[in-house]
């Protein structure tokens, strides 16, 4: 149902009714937050969102108090096929808080020691096959592999299933199915009144219908009592009772949790990591700082193997991620609605129920970033740098209870990978890569290739430190 514009003069609605939203909707509203401020109302068929990046705002919305997650339209079409999983359910539909209890303890710290010795396997699977890449002087494709490398890691981790993605040619078709869903859910918000979708609509049906097969048969996969037992996500799905009340999930809300995780466990950190190498490519200094700092942890050792407390010390490796994620978050965006009637950041009036987008990647060039935010500069996320900068500046995993679950699931799996990378490969941009983003509800730089030469002895002895970060790159 329609919601009104705001109607205060200081929140500029901007009707894009003539051209729509097109195929890539969020980076058109940031074309917009450069025209008309980082507060405004985007209009589409009478159809109103107001879209915030302003810091004040958004810290506003962070206040747990007055303001809850809100399942805005696009999430309305993830319900179609991820119905009440935990991103997709209402604040008050009782599955949520009964799936987040249960689910929680797979999410803690120190459950990523478990999960640990998994992600070096398919670590080493894409190293693998990026070893082969390099031997025949093929590119490999950025997204594409990081996009293996991610799902194969949710679906052992999680649920001991695997998708076994780099021994096919093509990526898994749960791939390219979800994919389809996720774009479904993107455009049919761009529909105009009157066209007929039937055969798009016929089409999701069958993609759905094909996901959820692939989770029936994850969880068919799960047989014996020994099996059900284990301590990942698919065994607390399984057996976990709650606190409360002793009960289990139910068999349709497992699914619904299993397609959830397969979904975003992968899709949100392949990008994270396909972006994170695009600036490393491009920075040949940064490059450099840390191959610095991976030379130091393991040497001249042509197959390490990470250890946990290891890939915990690679703090310029995660602040390169944490920059990636600041240019381009790939949950770019996250929504809130006031839980009474109120005035958001004491100026914007909000009914209660009524929804708010906050767009991370403008709320991530506002002014706290300084006044060159479009310069990629992993410096910006130093612990000090970080100590001083305003909590609600950095929101890449959404914010309060309804914030992401797997975030240090993402950053251990994605800071190891990069880090193995970057120890062995030299990284070549041989298209002169020109960066192009991709939307399909996540972020991807779309048709990113590298060649890879194998790193030697030579390229590990580093001339002495000062003077590091500005010399020429070794890439
Ligand atoms: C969630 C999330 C979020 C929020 C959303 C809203 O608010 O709406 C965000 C923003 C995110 N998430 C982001 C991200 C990024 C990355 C890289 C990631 N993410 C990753 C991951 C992994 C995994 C496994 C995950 N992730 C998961 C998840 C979940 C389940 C959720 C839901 C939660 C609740 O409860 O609601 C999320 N995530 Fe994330």
């Amino acid at each position: 149902h329609p919601r009104p514009a705001t109607g205060t003069p200081e929140v500029p609605v901007v009707d894009i009714s003539a051209t729509g939203p097109g195929r890539t909707p969020i980076q058109q509203v940031m074309g917009l937050m450069r025209e008309h401020g980082p507060v405004l109302v985007r209009r589409l068929h009478g159809r109103d969102t107001l879209f915030v990046a302003d810091l004040g705002l958004v810290t506003d919305l962070a206040d747990d108090a007055r303001f809850a997650k809100h399942i805005g339209p696009a999430l309305e079409n993830v319900r179609e096929f991820a119905a009440d999983g935990l991103f997709t359910a209402y604040n008050d539909e009782p599955n949520w808080a009964k799936a987040h209890d249960i689910l929680m303890p797979a999410f803690a710290l120190g459950s990523m020691r478990t999960y640990h010795p998994v992600m070096l396997t398919v670590a080493r699977r894409l190293v693998d096959h990026w070893d082969r890449a390099a031997r025949a002087g093929q590119p490999v494709n950025v997204p594409d592999d990081m996009t293996r490398m991610t799902l194969d890691t949710i679906g052992l981790a999680g649920f001991g299933y695997d998708f076994g993605s780099f021994a096919r040619d093509e990526p898994h078709p749960f791939v390219a199915s979800m994919v389809r869903c996720l774009e479904w859910s993107m455009t049919r918000l761009a529909r105009t009144p009157g066209q007929d979708h039937t055969a798009a609509d016929a089409a999701f049906r069958a993609d759905a219908a094909y996901l959820a097969r692939v989770v029936d048969d994850v969880i068919a996969s799960r047989t014996g009592t020994d099996q059900r037992a284990a301590r990942d996500l698919l065994g607390l799905m399984l057996t976990a009772e709650h606190p409360a009340d002793g009960t289990t999930l139910d068999a349709a809300n497992i699914r619904n949790q299993v397609i959830t995780f397969l979904i975003a466990g992968h899709e949100t950190t392949s990008g994270a990591m396909s972006f994170a190498l695009y600036y490393l490519a491009k920075h040949p200094a940064v490059l450099q700082l840390v191959q610095r700092e991976v030379d130091e942890v393991w040497g001249d050792e042509a197959d390490p193997e990470p250890t946990y407390d290891e890939v915990g010390r690679l703090t310029y490796t995660r602040q390169v991620l944490n920059e990636a994620l600041r240019l381009w978050p790939t949950a770019a965006a996250f929504s809130r609605h006031a839980l009474e009637d109120t005035l958001l950041g004491g100026r914007v009036p909000l009914r209660a129920g009524q929804g708010v987008t906050v767009l991370a990647p403008m709320l991530h060039r506002q002014p706290v970033w300084g006044d060159n935010p479009e310069l990629f500069d992993p410096s910006r996320f130093t612990a000090e740098a970080e100590a001083a900068r305003p909590v609600h500046a950095f929101k890449p995993f959404g914010t309060g209870e309804r914030a992401c679950i797997g975030r240090q699931f993402a950053l251990h799996e994605a800071t190891m990978l990069l880090a193995m990378l970057v120890h062995r490969y030299r990284l070549h941009d041989h298209a002169g890569y020109r960066l192009t983003v991709k939307e399909t509800l996540t972020l991807k730089p779309e048709g990113f290739t590298l060649t890879l030469t194998p790193r030697t002895p030579a390229d590990r002895a580093h001339p002495a430190l000062p003077g590091a970060a500005t010399a020429e790159g070794a890439g």
